[in-house]
């Protein structure tokens, strides 16, 4: 059993598509381990993207990531972390397979409607940060 991180991005919150994603996850039959609704600030959005600190994009991302409520989840099976990056497809939505959350869903190489770890590591770091602290 592996557990990789997705997050139901705030462009994809907007659009009133939460229910369709998770409907897509428990169709892959992946498992739901934890799930919560938060409002990233923008000092956390550049915590959560700090690998990403030095690329010409991070400012827009983090303000993007912060602009409004995400769905953070755990999502567990056998190869979470490579299937969920299937299920989401490559990071730009014009690139993205049919058939993947971001062709279906994404608007652009930033606003991807959904995030997923890519490492058993990275998994690990992520799942901390949103799962550590006490609600
Ligand atoms: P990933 O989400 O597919 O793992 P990363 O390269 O880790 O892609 O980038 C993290 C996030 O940063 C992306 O999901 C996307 O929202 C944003 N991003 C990545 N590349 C660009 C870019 O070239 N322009 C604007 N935003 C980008
Ligand atoms: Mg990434």
């Amino acid at each position: 059993m592996e557990q990789t991180l997705a997050i139901i991005k705030p462009d994809a919150v907007k659009k009133r598509i939460i229910g369709k994603i998770i409907q897509r996850i428990e169709d892959e039959g992946f498992t739901i381990g934890g799930l919560k609704m938060l409002h990233l600030s923008k000092e956390e959005a550049r915590e959560f993207y700090t690998v990403h600190k030095d690329k010409h994009f991070y400012e827009s991302l983090t303000d993007f990531m912060s602009s409004g409520k995400i769905v953070v989840m755990v999502l567990e099976g056998e190869k979470a972390i490579s299937q969920w990056r299937e299920v989401m497809g490559s990071t730009d939505p014009a690139i993205a397979k049919p058939g993947t959350l971001r062709h279906q869903y994404g608007f652009s190489v930033e606003r991807n409607a959904v995030h997923g770890s890519d490492s058993p590591s990275t998994a690990q770091w992520e799942i901390n940060f949103f799962y550590k602290k006490q609600e």
